[in-house]
Formats: C-alpha cells, structure tokens, sequence
C-alpha cells in the first residue's frame, strides 16, 4: 500500500484534479482495511453451542491426562538437569506425533547465572505457522533449584508450573481434530504453545537471576521479521493475545482482573464458567462463577510475561490471586493437587480456544433424527 507521502510528492508534478482523485482513492483504501497488526483489537470469538461444547468436551480425559501429560513432567527438571532434557523430549513427542501437524522449535541458549554459564531451552509449539496472528499459550516447565543440602527432597513443582504445562498438552491432544480442521480452514489466526525454561531465580530473585527463558525469547521475536521478510513487524506484532498459566492445581483458585486493555477476555472466561455450569460439566462447583472475576482487581505478578508485556503484548495472566500453601515448599507434589479444580479448568480454557480461533467442533448426528 502507498503511504501518504508518496502521493503528495506525485502531486507535485501532476494535474491538481488527478491528485485530489489520488488522496481520495487513498483515504478509501485506509479506511476500509485495517493494518493486520490490529486485526487482534477487533477480533469477535465465537460463541459455541450446547451440542458443540459436548462434543469438544466429550474428548477430554483428566485421568488419561494425568498418566501421559503430567506424571513424566513430575520430575526435578532445573535447567541443565537430566529431568529437563527428559521433560523436553515428552513435550516434543507428545506434539510432534498429534495429527494436527504442530510445528515445534527449541529454542536453545546459554545464559550467565549465579551458578556460572547454564544451558537453557524453550519449546515453541505452532499450529500453522504461515499464519500472521497467534493466539498464545504459555506456561513454564522448569521447577526451582534447590541445592542438594536439603538431604535428598526433591521439589517438583507440581503446580509450578507441571499442571500449566499438561493442560496445554492435554489441550492439544483433547482438540487434535478440531485443531487439524481450523488449521486447514483458517490460514489467518492460529495457535502457538510456549514451554518457557528458566523462569525461577536459580538463587535469589533478581531481574537478571529469573525469567531466563522468557527474557530471551521476547528479545528474539521481537527481532526476528513477521510474517517472513516483513521490514516493520515481527513476531510479537503477531501475537493476538499472551495468555500465561501458572501455579494451578491447588484448590480454589480465583483469577482477578490485571491489565484493562484484556479484561474482556477474562470475562468471557467467566461466561464460559457459567455456561459449564449450566450444562453441569463442572464437578464441585456449587456457584456459577467461582474461578473467574472480571471484576475484582489482582495486583501484579513478576512472571514470564513481563518481557512480552514491556514490548507491548497484551497479557492475560492466569495466575491465581493468592498462590497455593504449598509455593516454593516441597509439598508442591502429586499428593496435594485438586484434581477437579485442574479438569474443571482444562475444560474451560478448552473451550476459550476453540471460540478464540473461531473453531467449530463437528457434533455427531444424533441416529434418531437421520432420515
Ligand atoms: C521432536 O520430535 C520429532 C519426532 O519424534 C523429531 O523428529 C525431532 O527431531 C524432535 N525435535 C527435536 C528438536 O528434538
Ligand atoms: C484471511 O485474511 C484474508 C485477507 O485479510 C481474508 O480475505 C480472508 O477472508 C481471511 N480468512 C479467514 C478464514 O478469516
Ligand atoms: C475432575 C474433573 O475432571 N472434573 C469434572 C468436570 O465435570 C465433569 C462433568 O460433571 C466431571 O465428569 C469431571 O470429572
Ligand atoms: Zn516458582
């Protein structure tokens, strides 16, 4: 497209008439498209029927979940350690061998730490990526360090952050055929998993010693040009939305409003709540709305989307406002997790993707309308 500039400077040397017919054209030419970089501002998602909801949902299994996704992340997996490079390859196996087609990346690096020069790396997960716009999920896999005078205890970091990072597993395994279809049908939007290493203080938080993998991959899509060969976007222009899931698995959590410019979407997470509610999908929830609140304002957290926020990405933070008893203790385990808080809330972010993509989960015929 022209830019403005251009024109004028043709309009020097032409009939006056043909230049303001020139403006003209221009002006039209602005005003009915928008510049793809905020295509994401007016995005409108779709609203699933009962019958497609039951379909989408009718794939999920928590406890299939809780073998294939979640027990090989409960290990110690620090970066650098035997359990991260293990942790990495079930990330990589576990998309690699789905239908949908994802592509996954490792983004590798080494970074200066209190305990000299680590290796880390983030996974990056794309559904289709000739796709401009990105709906973004994150989590981190990493669990925190601790040195080996604690006499043998292992700290596994059940809900910081395994549970944020099987769900997104499950997510995908749960949606594979809705995914393979969206991919196939909508080359705009698409979806993209990040497993951020690195993301606790290996000693003492500091903001060189913490978010080691998400401080280094901001810093690289912002430099790296989006769609291929663009000169002025890259690829955090292409992120729609950053939506980042940690510490979830412990009981009643309540997730409250933290960035104005995305409160709409954690209210339509509310509303998918209710309308789970109403279908009675979720087990132990005796309220409409328990997780969800829109309207109660939750103070800031130092997470893995402070590099991304600072570049101007649009954050969701699904953090819930008080952390679990068991932060940073190693009773973060198996033992203490809730498992219906951690089905209830796979299923609703289930169905947040779906409606975000605009995807449509084929319903079964019912045998007693055929024909
Ligand atoms: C990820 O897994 C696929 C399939 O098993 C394999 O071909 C690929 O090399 C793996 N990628 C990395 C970076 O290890
Ligand atoms: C994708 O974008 C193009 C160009 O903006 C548009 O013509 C097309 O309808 C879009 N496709 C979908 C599925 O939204
Ligand atoms: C624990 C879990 O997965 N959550 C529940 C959500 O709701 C459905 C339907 O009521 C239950 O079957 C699940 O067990
Ligand atoms: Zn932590």
């Amino acid at each position: 497209m022209w830019k403005r500039s251009d024109n004028i400077g043709v309009c020097r040397s032409i009939m006056p008439s043909f230049c303001s017919l020139l403006i003209g054209v221009t002006f039209i030419l602005h005003a009915s498209g928008i510049p793809w970089t905020e295509e994401k501002l007016q995005h409108s998602a779709a609203t699933l029927t009962n019958d497609e909801i039951s379909a989408a949902l009718s794939h999920t299994d928590l406890g299939q979940m809780w073998e294939r996704d979640l027990k090989p992340l409960l290990v110690v997996r620090y970066p650098s350690s035997a359990g991260s490079q293990a942790v990495q390859e079930h990330i990589n196996t576990t998309l690699s061998s789905l239908e949908a087609g994802w592509e996954v990346t490792m983004d590798r690096f080494e970074s200066d730490t209190p305990y000299g020069r680590l290796p880390f790396t983030n996974l990056i997960a794309t559904l289709n990526p000739a796709a401009k716009r990105r709906l973004v999920l994150a989590c981190h896999y990493d669990s925190k360090y601790y040195p080996p005078q604690w006499h043998g205890k292992e700290f596994l970091g059940a809900t910081d952050s395994a549970v944020p990072c099987a769900m997104l597993l499950e997510l995908a395994r749960a949606l594979d055929e809705e995914l393979k279809a969206q991919k196939s049908s909508n080359n705009n939007l698409t979806l993209q998993l990040i497993f951020f290493d690195g993301e606790e203080a290996l000693f003492q938080w500091t903001s060189t010693d913490s978010l080691y993998g998400s401080r280094h991959l901001a810093e690289k899509m912002e430099a790296t040009p989006h769609p291929e060969g663009a000169t002025d976007t890259n690829q955090l222009h292409g992120i729609d939305l950053f939506v980042l899931l940690d510490l979830i698995g412990a009981p009643t959590p309540l997730f409250g409003n933290k960035f104005q410019d995305t409160k709409p979407w954690l209210t339509r997470l509310q509303n998918i709540e209710k309308r789970l509610h109403s279908m009675n999908q979720l087990v132990e929830h005796p309220n409409s709305v328990q997780y969800f609140w829109p309207g109660v304002p939750a103070g800031h957290v130092f997470d893995d989307h402070i590099p991304f926020l600072n570049r101007g990405v649009r954050i969701l933070h699904l953090i819930p406002a008080s952390f679990p008893s068991v932060w940073h203790r190693f009773e973060d385990d198996e033992e203490n997790l809730d498992r219906p808080t951690i089905g209830n809330l796979s299923k609703i972010l289930l169905i947040f993707v779906l409606e975000y993509l605009n995807a449509r989960p084929t319903v079964p015929t019912n045998p007693q309308n055929a024909p």
